[in-house]
């Protein structure tokens, strides 16, 4: 008998703290209003919509050195850990609408709460591997994997509203796709943790079928574990996603995502998935339309269309009388 399709559990984290440019609270309406949801459920997939997270910004939040909202992004990303850690608990895949990508903090937080052999594969222009140290422009949303590789602890610094957070994944058990900017400190923790990653350099080189084997026993050899796929729209390029802060060109396709999806829906194991970056306030009409509708349409496949075509479980085939 066919296995039965796994449960989804949505929600929408309204926030936009980890950077300077407000929109990216108003993600989760965008995704929402394109029919995000239904798209999941068409597929057979049963689907429990949490709404949004109420999340307030701290009154008197002042920068710690550069890095800016420090208490704010560390209050919202507990509450985001604590509900994905309940919607995992509960055996259902998360699916974590942001929002701009320090949400990813609290979202791997809490899933490894449930889910402790959990592997994370990144999906993103950055490494977003900055130290609240590091980093140039202060902002949370480039630091978010600093808070979470154990390996790092030794070139990071406390941050005032984090005090509940500890580092829960291996450098080993992280990988990249789709990197094209990269600062300097950034690629020196990466080689100093031993954090593989696929550039858009190794994109080219290997192709997708390989690269995506090759990713898939990187991280998990034995192919049992549970995989937190965090999404940056900035992955793709502007062609695909132009409404997000920090595009980069030069990258992924829509098509090239199709198949990354595809495959990652494949292994049965995908356990929570981050979209995260996707601002409405930038861009024309024509922008906002063009990266929400690649948006909904590639995390369509994440959660099972294929482009061989989908036959769902109630299907009659027409016969002649
Ligand atoms: B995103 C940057 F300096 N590295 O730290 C930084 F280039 O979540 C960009 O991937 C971070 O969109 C981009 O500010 C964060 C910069
Ligand atoms: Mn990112
Ligand atoms: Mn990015
Ligand atoms: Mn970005």
């Amino acid at each position: 008998a066919p296995s039965k399709p796994p449960s989804v559990g949505v929600v929408g984290i309204p926030f936009s703290k980890g950077q300077p440019r407000g929109g990216t609270e108003h993600g989760p309406a965008l995704l929402r209003d394109y029919g995000i949801v239904e798209r999941i459920q068409d597929l057979g997939n049963k689907v429990t919509d949490y709404g949004d997270l109420t999340l307030d910004a701290v009154e008197d939040d002042k920068p710690w050195n550069k890095v800016k909202n420090p208490r704010t992004v560390g209050q919202a990303n507990r509450k985001v850990s604590e509900c994905v850690s309940k919607i995992t608990r509960d055996r259902q895949i998360a699916l974590t609408l942001g929002g701009d990508h320090s949400i990813a903090i609290g979202s791997i937080h809490g899933h490894a709460q449930s889910c402790p052999d959990l592997v994370v594969v990144w999906i993103d222009a950055h490494a977003d591997l900055n130290t609240p140290l590091s980093s140039d422009s202060g902002n949370i949303h480039g630091m978010p994997l600093s808070f979470i590789v154990k390996e790092m602890a030794p070139y990071t610094a406390r941050l005032p509203g984090f005090e509940w957070c500890q580092p829960c994944i291996s450098a080993r058990d992280l990988i990249y796709i789709g990197l094209r900017d990269v600062d300097e400190a950034e690629r020196a923790y990466m080689t100093e943790c031993g954090i593989a990653s696929y550039s858009m350099q190794e994109v080219d080189k290997y192709g997708l079928p390989d690269m995506m084997e090759r990713v898939l026993k990187t991280v998990d050899p034995t192919g049992k574990r549970p995989i937190h796929l965090s999404f940056d729209v900035d992955a793709m390029d502007p062609e695909y996603s132009p409404s997000t802060g920090t595009p980069v060109h030069g990258g992924l396709t829509r098509r090239e995502m199709y198949y990354i999806a595809e495959e990652i829906a494949g292994t049965g194991r995908l356990s929570c998935l981050d979209v995260v970056e996707v601002n409405p306030s930038l861009g024309t009409e024509a922008d906002r339309k063009k990266t929400v509708r690649t948006t909904v349409d590639v995390v369509s496949h994440f959660f099972g269309k294929r482009r061989e075509g989908n036959v769902s479980a109630d299907f009659k085939m027409p016969l002649p009388q």
